[in-house]
């Protein structure tokens, strides 16, 4: 019968202290404790015997100390493998089939990183190493025990679970303040420990019985993992220089008891006990049927992770659990988009404003903190790295790691000790193939973006399709629904409210359907808006009023807070929907039209006034292109038309400078996307007035452009601004669309031969495939000067790549234009 099995049948005891009985045989206590097993094995073997006599039904090798960090005191750091084998095999040779052999890893016996030098990956690297020799000596299972520091339970538990099959017992020990000397407590060793795949959680060593028979009830009331205690012989005395335990076998045999009568499955000794304690443990537990825990488990074919229950976050020393009816705030300012002083502190490796960020958050209330460090030109996953120690130094909040950048979400996931939400795994095959074994390995839940190849989902249903595929893999691969959190995804409502109610009709629909968990980055939907506030709050409110579980959003503003409060998301009622669908659509509505007060009145001149006006110059045409009024530039340019003006100086003393105010405006924030996008439209249609009137040949082409969002990238609102602003700028453009591999884009360069090739880019991540079209241009020998932009690029990367850079739309027109100049010359 394999461990697992057994233990589920029968409660199993472990053996008693080694080192006590090596030196009763004559080991000095100044000697390398785990060199015995090669040196003088019979000695262990002795040892292993007397226990195996008393009863023990497992032997714990030899090996507490037979990591490579450890033994290098001793100069024994490169016989980690035959000693750890050769302890197994001793171990083996005493018990034989008639019970288990556990294999022993102590702590390295030096700090980790942030509070030693150690890193995680050698942490590891020296546990699977120790873990490995366990196994090919035949042990049944390992126990990770006496440790204190969590973040190296998370290093052993990862290395032997990844590196070996073994079943892991994670052993730590606790101070009479029922928490270790780094302040986890057993709830949090828990919710971190339990998601890494353990198989027993387990105390030992510590306060003597009494104080283990405190965290074992805490153990056992926070899982449905089998427990484990490995209690001292009580509390040592000290007798002239040493330390003496005196609690008598039949004392701690009557704990024993206690502890099977609360449903705990193995009980063992560790310091001050020998194999009388063992054998008065074995009489006391003996008869005993294994109590089943408090949550009711019993036998082994009942689910071993407690999934019924809502899943948990921690940190080092707290636990967040996710209520249903509550949704789970995640603060979103430790994020540098839009911030420029935040991307300098980033790309200076400083953390002040992370740490600032953190604590505030923290104060606000955050539940969780979004990291993300996403800056151009930074190597992330140091960045992670740093950002989540100089986090984890400000708060005690657990973290959700915000990046598309799988190295960096692997760097986060090590660095950060504790329980995190993975942010995010989306629909395309590579997301799903790294993300969510990454999930697994780390014990992470994650958000699944309702994303995908064919870019952003229009429809609820659609939202819902992607977001399925995303939820069977992810459990396909073992990890739980309570973990998944499927996130549909709002965007501007810049560009029309329609998308951001089919987000909230997709809430309802994904809880329904597949059973997880949702969340929204809120922020996004006022993007490129006004009275940004405002907006967030209305539909932070109505997405929770469809049932989001968790949000995105800026806790420290003061409509968040108020909404949070005053409406009682945490509480009661949530407003009437749609009560607050029309707030929504009216606060849209109003900042859609507003960042233009003066010009806008001019709509109301009718045609027949503005005639007898004599109204008819290209000023009026700039202002109403600047006013964004379509109907208005249409009738100017009707009239102006019929007084058979110069169709082309319409364009370039009306329509065109018209547009540059408007990019300005943009510049200054005095205007934001539904304005531009307005103007253009406007120009546009006064652009096909002019254009009629202008005979076929006479037509100026400035020149011919190509225009493409790059590979990966589905973001294509600043492309089509550009290729506006081009168009009536007279240039020609072929326009490949979004997400454009580089083969295309060299296929169409070759046929076509433009005189430009425009690039654009919303994310980090897209952002470095330009460099990656530069150089698929020179290796095709098309000498095309490239022009790039989009949020994140930045003048430094166009530099770098070999590129033009522009900010905007009014930018690339001027740089499209100076570049047909320098050609001509
Ligand atoms: N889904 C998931 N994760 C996400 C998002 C999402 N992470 C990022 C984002 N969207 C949510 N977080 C933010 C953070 C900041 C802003 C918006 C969303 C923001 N910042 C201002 C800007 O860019 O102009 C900065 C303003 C300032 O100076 O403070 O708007 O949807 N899963």
């Amino acid at each position: 019968m394999s461990f697992l099995e057994e233990i589920s049948k029968k409660i199993l005891v472990m053996d008693g202290a080694m080192g006590t009985q090596l030196m009763d045989r004559g080991v000095r206590p100044e000697d390398c404790f785990d060199a015995v097993n090669i040196k003088k094995p019979e000695i262990v073997l002795a040892v292993h015997k007397a226990y195996v006599e008393a009863g023990a039904d497992i032997i714990e090798t030899n090996t507490f100390g037979a990591n490579r960090i450890k033994l290098l005191d001793y100069g024994f750091e490169k016989k980690v493998h035959e000693i750890n084998v050769a302890a197994a095999q001793l171990a083996r040779k005493a018990i034989g089939a008639k019970g288990f052999v556990c294999g022993s890893m102590g702590p390295l016996g030096k700090m980790l990183d942030p509070l030693g030098e150690v890193t995680f990956d050698q942490a590891y690297e020296a546990f699977a190493e120790q873990a490995k020799a366990l196994e090919e000596g035949g042990a049944d299972v390992v126990s990770i025990e006496t440790i204190s520091d969590l973040q190296e339970m998370r290093a052993a538990v990862i290395a032997v679970k990844t590196e070996t099959k073994l079943p892991v017992i994670a052993s730590l020990t606790y101070d009479d303040g029922e928490k270790t000397v780094y302040g986890t407590t057993p709830e949090v060793a828990v919710a971190v420990l339990e998601p890494l795949g353990i198989d027993i959680i387990s105390a030992n060593c510590s306060t003597g019985p009494d104080g283990i028979l405190r965290i074992a009830k805490r153990y056992l009331a926070a899982t449905d993992l089998p427990v484990m205690v490995m209690p001292n012989a009580g509390m040592p005395e000290l007798v002239g220089n040493q330390a003496i335990y005196k609690m008598t076998p039949k004392q701690f045999a009557a704990y024993a008891k206690k502890f099977v009568e609360l449903g705990v499955r193995i009980v063992g000794g560790c310091c001050g006990t020998n194999p009388g304690h063992i054998r008065a443990v074995k009489s006391a537990v003996s008869p005993h049927p294994p109590t089943p825990s408090p949550s009711g488990r019993g036998g082994e074919e009942e689910p071993r992770r407690s999934a019924a229950g809502s899943s948990a976050f921690a940190s080092r020393t707290k636990v967040v659990e996710v209520k249903s009816g509550v949704p789970l705030l995640i603060g979103e300012r430790i994020n540098p988009t839009g911030r420029p002083a935040f991307q300098a502190e980033i790309k200076a490796g400083k953390t002040r404003i992370i740490r600032q960020e953190a604590q505030t958050q923290t104060k606000a209330g955050a539940d969780l903190l979004d990291v993300n460090v996403s800056v151009p030109d930074v190597q992330e996953s140091g960045a992670m790295h740093e950002a989540v120690k100089a986090v984890s130094a400000a708060s005690e909040q657990p973290l959700c790691l915000d990046s598309p950048n799988y190295a960096a979400m692997e760097a986060g996931l090590k660095t950060f000790c504790g329980r995190v939400l993975l942010n995010s795994v989306n629909g395309k095959k590579e997301s799903i193939d790294k993300v969510i074994p990454l999930a697994k390995k780390y014990g992470a839940a994650i958000i699944a973006l309702a994303l995908d190849e064919k870019g952003l989902p229009q429809t609820a249903d659609e939202r819902v399709s992607i977001a399925e595929r995303i939820v069977m893999s992810a459990v396909d691969k073992g990890i739980s629904k309570n973990d998944i959190f499927v996130d549909c995804l709002v965007m501007t409502a810049g560009v029309g409210i329609a998308g951001c109610l089919e987000t909230l009709k997709a809430i309802p629909k994904v809880k329904e359907i597949l059973g997880v968990k949702t969340v929204l980055g809120i922020s996004n939907v006022s993007h490129g808006l006004p009275e940004r506030s405002k907006l967030n709050a209305l539909y932070f409110q109505l997405a929770v009023s469809y049932g989001l579980d968790a949000a995105i959003v800026d806790v420290t503003d003061a409509e968040i807070r108020k909404t949070i409060k005053g409406y009682g998301v945490r509480g009661k009622g949530y407003g009437d929907r749609e009560e607050l669908l029309k707030e929504f659509k009216a606060a849209v509505e109003k900042v859609r039209r507003s960042g233009k007060p003066a010009e806008k009145r001019m709509k109301e001149i009718s045609l027949s006034e503005y005639r007898k006006a004599g109204l008819s110059g290209y000023q009026d045409v700039r202002k109403a292109v600047i006013a964004g009024d379509s109907e208005l530039v249409e009738a100017l340019v009707r009239l102006a038309l019929e007084k058979k003006m110069n169709p082309q100086r319409i364009i370039d003393q009306g329509l065109l400078p018209g547009m540059e105010v408007v990019g300005k405006k943009f510049n200054k924030k005095e205007y934001f996307l539904p304005q531009v996008i307005e103007s253009a439209e406007a120009m546009t249609r006064g652009f096909q007035l002019c254009k009629e009137k202008i005979p076929k040949g006479k037509i100026k082409v400035a020149g011919k452009v190509l225009l493409a969002t790059v590979k990966g990238d589905i973001h294509d609102i600043g492309k089509n601004i550009v290729k506006m602003m081009l168009e009536n700028n007279g240039f020609a453009i072929i326009d490949l669309g979004k997400d454009v591999p580089p083969e295309k884009i060299i296929e169409a360069a070759k046929k076509e031969r433009p005189n430009v090739i425009a690039l654009s880019a919303l994310l980090t991540t897209t952002m470095v495939e330009m460099g990656v079209v530069k150089e698929a241009l020179e290796k095709a020998k098309l000498n095309i000067p490239l022009l790039v932009g989009g949020a994140v690029v930045t003048k430094g990367y166009a530099d770098r790549i070999g590129a033009v850079y522009s900010l905007d739309a009014v930018g690339a027109v001027a740089l499209a234009k100076k570049i047909m100049k320098a050609a001509k010359k």
